[in-house]
């Protein structure tokens, strides 16, 4: 959904009658975020995005997203949710994306912040507004259990939950990925509500991997905003390969739960019955993966992606990016009409 601020505003390209999801954005960005928000700004019925403290504190991760709503002039709201996890301590991730959450270029500051601070009650509104939206979270899933919980007849009433966590292995704990491990609790939730459930794990994160050559490819598309975005690529996969023993760049994780939905055929993976450990010594977060064959195991709760055709990925990507540095170009030349406001 987009505003119609000028002719030479490029709109998405993929206008199909029916295949557009419906969609509200959960994040916390976050380098990667960033690319889900495009992606999805261009290829859903994006119905607003709502922000949760996880990559950095909730004020950032909320100007952050206000920072590319502007940009672009999306008509979308923001709200800001869930400014801690359900019971565990707020723990960030400067030491991945610095501490504004967004290290590595000098950002435009937004034309106005957040529409609510009630993240949870717009999610609840829009889904009740709307059967069949689908919730995207990128970051942890306060807010999403925070709706589910208050509002019950939700599981009823979306497609499904397409999130960014879990897998087989972990990042910020041998068995926990960040999303999961900064709110286990909430996930649980979410993990148990009965909603169709895709995830995009690590297993298939790590294989989207922007490299600094990539980051390259991004900064000769030669424009301000994707001139940003390449500086944000760099500060994302240096640090990457500074904090690895053989990356050769950062995993572009959060777009893909945004492409399981518009690019189903890039990805593939297998229904799968997946708990979450919240109690463990050593692997609070993880996400337990059934990947027994044994008969008796519990039924599939949770289409777990493990595959993404990756030059495929890429080639969203960057189409996302020349799209939305065409887009910022034009809303900058349109000085004197407020981005996000109809002239
Ligand atoms: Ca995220």
């Amino acid at each position: 959904m987009l505003t119609g601020m000028a002719p030479t505003v490029p709109e998405p390209a993929s206008e199909r009658a029916g295949a557009r999801p419906r969609i509200v954005l959960d994040c916390d960005p976050g380098h990667d975020d960033v690319i889900a928000i495009l992606v999805a700004a261009l290829h859903t019925d994006l119905a607003g995005i709502t922000t949760v403290a996880g990559n950095a504190p909730l004020d950032r991760t909320t100007y952050n997203a206000c920072v590319m709503r502007d940009a672009l002039a999306l008509d979308v709201p923001v709200h800001s949710g869930a400014a801690r996890p359900l019971t565990a301590p707020p723990r960030f991730a400067g030491f991945v994306h610095g501490e504004s959450g967004l290290d590595g270029a000098d950002l435009p500051a937004p034309e106005r912040g957040a529409d609510s601070t009630d993240a949870v009650a717009f999610i609840v509104d829009t889904c009740r507004a709307s059967e069949g939206t689908w919730l995207v979270p990128t970051g942890p899933l306060t807010n999403i259990a925070l709706a589910l919980r208050t509002a019950p007849d939700l599981a009823g009433r979306i497609a499904g939950v397409s999130l960014m966590g879990g897998g087989t292995f972990g990042n910020r704990s041998p068995m926990a990925e960040f999303n999961i491990w900064a709110d286990p609790e909430a996930a649980a939730v979410v993990f148990g509500s009965g909603v169709p459930l895709t995830m995009a794990g690590l297993d298939v994160t790590h294989q989207l991997v922007v490299t600094l050559e990539r980051a390259d490819e991004v900064a000769a598309l030669d424009s301000p905003f994707t001139t940003m975005i390449a500086g944000l690529f760099r500060f994302f996969a240096g640090n990457y390969i500074a904090r690895h023993d053989a990356a050769t760049g950062a995993a572009l994780h959060d777009p893909l739960a945004v492409m399981a939905l518009t690019h189903p055929a890039l990805l593939d993976g297998t229904d799968r019955h997946v708990t979450i450990e919240t109690r463990g010594e050593h692997t609070t977060g993880m996400t337990v993966i059934d990947r027994r064959d044994i008969s008796d195991r519990e039924p599939p709760n949770c289409h777990v992606l493990e595959h993404v055709d990756d030059a495929g990925a890429w080639q969203v990507v960057v189409d996302a990016l020349r799209w939305a540095g065409e887009r910022a170009a034009a809303v900058a030349a349109g000085a004197g009409s407020p981005p996000g406001v109809q002239p």
